[in-house]
């Protein structure tokens, strides 16, 4: 699993709180966005591990400067462990479940994953973009949108899910996880519209994630974290 560059970010915390040291630069710094499903999926590797972090709440539109600081390109999430400054979803997924991974979530074909985040992180985001702001691409058929994401992701979810309860087998893995929070918000642009699609299995999977534990556990309003 490829790691993200390594910046030095407990030292730009160190500087930044005035160079004061305690226990609580120890502890892993995330920078995230409660709403965010980059953030959600990070959010929810990082409690199944059971690893205790310092939640930091961002604004998109205002962005503290000491997560700027240590990932300039200004996306969350951003896992700050030490000197190692981690600002991919998925490479913070991978952290956590290094760390822990009691039922094995990591259990999958690398390859065939792989292959769904890309579609997912890729073309379906696109098109879940498209979906979303019909406004910012006047110029498209918003017709032609929902079929293109059909056939793209929402239909080959469904023939997953109609063999086997989860997108890659038998059990949950990582993948669900990584994928589920971009299709509630699919979900969530036109929930009447979804309810007619013909993706009984997936809106069943997609309503076990909502209710789940975990996903719950990871939504709770935290205030917006100041430098
Ligand atoms: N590839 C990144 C994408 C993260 C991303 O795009 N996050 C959005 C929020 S959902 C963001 O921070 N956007 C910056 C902005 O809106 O200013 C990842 O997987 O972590």
């Amino acid at each position: 699993m490829l790691f993200s560059r390594s910046i030095d970010c407990e030292s730009v915390n160190r500087a930044l709180s005035g160079g004061i040291l305690d226990n609580t630069l120890m502890r892993p710094i995330l920078y995230s966005y409660r709403r965010c499903p980059y953030a959600m999926r990070a959010r929810m590797a990082l409690k199944y591990a059971n690893i205790d972090i310092e939640h930091r709440e961002i604004e998109l539109r205002n962005k503290p400067q000491s997560m700027l600081q240590v990932s300039p390109k200004g996306t969350v999430p951003v896992l700050c462990v030490g000197d190692l400054v981690l600002d991919q979803s998925i490479d913070i997924m991978h952290w956590a479940l290094k760390k822990s991974d009691p039922d094995g979530w990591g259990d999958v074909d690398d390859i065939i994953a792989q292959a769904w985040i890309e579609k997912n992180d890729g073309p379906f985001k696109v098109l879940l973009d498209q979906y979303k702001y019909p406004n910012r691409f006047p110029e498209l058929d918003q017709e032609r949108v929902l079929r293109d994401a059909m056939e793209l992701m929402l239909l080959p979810m469904e023939k997953s899910l109609q063999a086997h309860p989860y997108l890659l087998g038998h059990s949950l893995s990582w993948v669900d996880v990584a994928i589920f929070p971009f299709v509630r918000q699919f979900s969530m642009v036109n929930p009447e519209e979804f309810e007619g699609l013909p993706i009984s299995a997936t809106r069943e999977w997609l309503a076990q994630h909502l209710e789940s534990e975990l996903f719950n556990a990871v939504m709770h309003k935290h205030p917006v974290w100041l430098d």
